[in-house]
């Protein structure tokens, strides 16, 4: 909204010509965001407790998850409402992929939220069933104008490019359009299982976002992604905004979830944030580095593959103590902040590494 309605005024009063440029609006973005949940953060959790929105915990979990019990939950809408009012304030709203971004996160973030209520209400939640096609259906949708109908991608609409190799970009055809699918949906449900610690999912969303701000902006700069040889997407700049608003709104609502947590991001958060950070990966072609970037949530979604796998196939063996993977390191003795701080290390380092990939091929 600034971008359109300040930068028309440059050519009387140059000063505002700093609107144009994405690194002022992406750096007010963030702050905009963070300043934004953090104040609302204190709001937000009086009025969950008083109407009682609070997290019921699982029998069968660790033994002091108990004292969790009536934690307030669905911090997420937090999380989504400072992230859409920072990016409708900062971003060049005639970009499509802002757009298609804002339809991710609004979304997954209203099965997320529909989740939530179901199981505040009843107990249980949406069943598996309902929450993957509704997620799968969303997914489509983005997949669908990307390959189809986005002009700025032609290209390379269906081509794949593949961390450390230069050369290696097979088009996948109608292929791309499922595996497009699977980053999304995988991401949004991978960070759901992650998010089972206090800052254990939002800690590697930050690391994970941040790292995709630098391949978003250096893939939709000419020169950059020329002197890199990455595929560039025109465009895509712009998505450097939305980043810095998801990293300033996670950052706030880290605030209050770190450990020990005053309130939970809930589905509504977790499904919105993986989507997003799927969406994003999807968009400026970097899908497959999101594996390695998004390591964190890849082994945890792999230890409860595993574990429900092994369960079922030997009748009631275990691989882990427990799954997902923090389960089984509590169980093992570790303090809480342990694990987080731990797994934190690990998803610095993954993302290290997925950065070099830019010069490593
Ligand atoms: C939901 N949700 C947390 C909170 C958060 C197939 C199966 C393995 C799936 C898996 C599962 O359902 N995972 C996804 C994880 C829950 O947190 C809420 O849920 C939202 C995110 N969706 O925002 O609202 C609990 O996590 C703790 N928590 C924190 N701090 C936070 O900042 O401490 C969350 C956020 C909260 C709180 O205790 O109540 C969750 O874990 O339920 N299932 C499991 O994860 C279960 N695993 C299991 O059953 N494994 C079996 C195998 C054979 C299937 C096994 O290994 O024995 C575990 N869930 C729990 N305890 N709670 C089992 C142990």
């Amino acid at each position: 909204m600034f971008y359109h309605f300040f930068y028309p005024l440059s050519s009387d009063y140059p000063i505002f010509n700093v609107f144009r440029y994405i690194t002022f609006r992406a750096a007010y973005s963030g702050v905009t965001a963070l300043v934004l949940s953090l104040i609302l953060g204190t709001y937000m959790i009086r009025l969950l407790q008083k109407y009682q929105i609070g997290e019921k915990i699982r029998k069968h979990g660790p033994q002091h998850h108990n004292v969790k019990s009536g934690t307030p939950t669905m911090g997420g809408v937090l999380i989504l409402f400072t992230f859409l009012l920072s990016t409708l304030l900062w971003a060049n709203l005639s970009n499509s992929y802002i757009w298609i971004i804002i339809f991710s996160a609004v979304g997954f973030g209203a099965v997320g939220l529909y989740d939530d209520i179901v199981k505040l209400k009843s107990g249980d939640g949406l069943s598996v069933k309902a929450k993957l096609l509704c997620q799968t259906l969303l997914a489509l949708a983005i997949g669908i104008y990307l390959v189809y109908f986005d002009p700025s991608r032609t290209e390379y609409a269906t081509t794949l490019s593949v961390p450390f190799f230069k050369q290696l970009q097979p088009d996948l055809g109608i292929g791309y359009l499922f595996f497009i699918v699977f980053i999304i949906v995988g991401t949004s449900n991978a960070v759901n299982l992650t998010d089972g610690l206090d800052g254990l999912a939002i800690g590697p969303i930050i690391i994970a976002t941040l790292t995709y701000t630098g391949i978003v902006y250096l893939s939709g700069h000419f020169k950059f992604a020329e002197y890199l040889d990455i595929q560039h997407i025109r465009e895509a700049g712009e998505m450097t905004i939305v980043c810095t608003a998801v990293i300033g709104a996670s950052l706030g609502f880290l605030w209050y979830n770190s450990y020990p947590a005053q309130v939970f991001m809930g589905d509504v958060g977790s499904l919105s944030l993986g989507g997003i950070l799927g969406t994003i990966a999807v968009i400026v072609k970097h899908e497959l580095l999101l594996i390695l970037v998004g390591g964190i949530f890849v082994i945890e979604a792999l230890s409860v593959i595993i574990q429900v796998g092994y369960f079922k196939y030997s009748g009631g063996k275990r691989v882990f103590k427990m799954a997902p993977l923090h389960h089984h390191f509590e169980q093992s003795g570790w303090a809480e902040p342990k694990v987080i701080v731990r797994f934190w290390i690990i998803a610095v380092v993954l993302a290290m590494i997925g950065l070099s990939t830019l010069k490593l091929r």
